[in-house]
């Protein structure tokens, strides 16, 4: 093992309040496609203007058609050797008295079903709906969420979709019959206060940070590792390439994180 990863992990091992901040890289060898890779949502499928509350006001269907595929291709991929080492350290360090916290960027559930306890999904899921008339927030595995959308694929360029709004998911509580949209925080949308709050709350406690396949571009999360480091605090950061934060980390380890987190967790 290199000395640069054995300081850390002297350090991490030291560490009695863990925070963990993950973004779509570490799905990636999942078989999930990160917003800025060559396969990415963005580039392909201009998610930025799909992920919109404008989008799912002018085209509901368009935007159910992008989500549906992402919950059909989220629930097909399994969580990979990244995910497992973060949940099984998340079960060491909790069985030592220790706290270990997961805030994530990714709505794909990886991280839950590799075993991950202590999370807070700062960007919501894709398998929780939101009623646009109750504000109900159900949580739904169905897959495909209604028949309608059983072939739902990425949207071709064209922003068209041949689905009726009928025909797509309504609400289920009391008698709302309300459209249903993902559960999903869109860009221009705020973020949940409380989840905000008790982030906020593990980047002023932290005593070690890992900041882990995120490209550091979207706000707010983008903000919380290096808030962490102008504590002093020990941040690491896990990643194919350099990223607009690097530079405020002490600890930068290349490569793909099934093999640099997993090592780095192994302690
Ligand atoms: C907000 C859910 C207050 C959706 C997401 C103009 C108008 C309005 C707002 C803004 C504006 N300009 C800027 C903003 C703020 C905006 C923002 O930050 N925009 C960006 C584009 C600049 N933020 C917001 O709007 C937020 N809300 O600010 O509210 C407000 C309100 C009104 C007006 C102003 C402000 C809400 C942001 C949340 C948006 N929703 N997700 C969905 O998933 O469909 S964001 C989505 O994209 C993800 O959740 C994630 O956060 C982000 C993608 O980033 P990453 O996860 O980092 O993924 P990326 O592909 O970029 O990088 C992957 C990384 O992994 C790379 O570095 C790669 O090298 C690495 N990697 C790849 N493979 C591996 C790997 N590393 C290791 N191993 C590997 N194998
Ligand atoms: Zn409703």
């Amino acid at each position: 093992m290199n000395t640069v990863m054995k300081s850390f992990k002297d350090t991490l091992s030291s560490g009695k309040n863990i925070l963990i901040l993950t973004g779509s890289g570490i799905s990636a060898e999942s078989g999930v496609p990160t917003f800025r890779g060559a396969g990415g949502f963005w580039r392909t499928y201009q998610a930025t203007y799909l992920a919109t509350p404008q989008a799912f006001k002018a085209n509901p269907s368009l935007v159910w058609e992008f989500y549906e595929y992402r919950r059909d291709l989220a629930s097909k991929v399994q969580p990979n050797k990244a995910h497992e080492a973060i949940s099984n350290f998340e079960k060491k360090l909790t069985s030592q008295g220790k706290k270990v916290t997961v805030v994530t960027q990714n709505v794909d559930g990886l991280h839950q079903r590799a075993g991950t306890k202590n999370i807070y999904e700062l960007h919501g899921s894709l398998f929780k709906t939101q009623c646009t008339k109750c504000d109900n927030v159900e949580v739904n595995h169905n897959v495909p969420i209604c028949p309608a959308l059983a072939r739902a694929s990425l949207p071709e360029q064209d922003d068209t979709s041949e689905i009726p709004v009928e025909d797509l998911p309504h609400c289920q509580k009391n008698s709302c019959g309300g459209l249903l949209r993902p559960h999903i925080v869109w860009f221009g949308e705020n973020l949940d206060e409380d989840l905000l709050n008790k982030t906020e709350e593990c980047v002023e406690n932290c005593d070690v940070c890992l900041i882990i396949g995120t490209s550091s571009i979207v706000y707010p999360a983008a903000m919380f590792a290096p808030r962490v480091a102008e504590r002093g605090i020990t941040v690491a950061e896990f990643n194919l390439e350099e990223t607009a934060a690097t530079k405020s980390f002490q600890y930068h380890f290349q490569g793909p994180c099934t093999v640099t987190v997993t090592e780095a967790l192994d302690i």
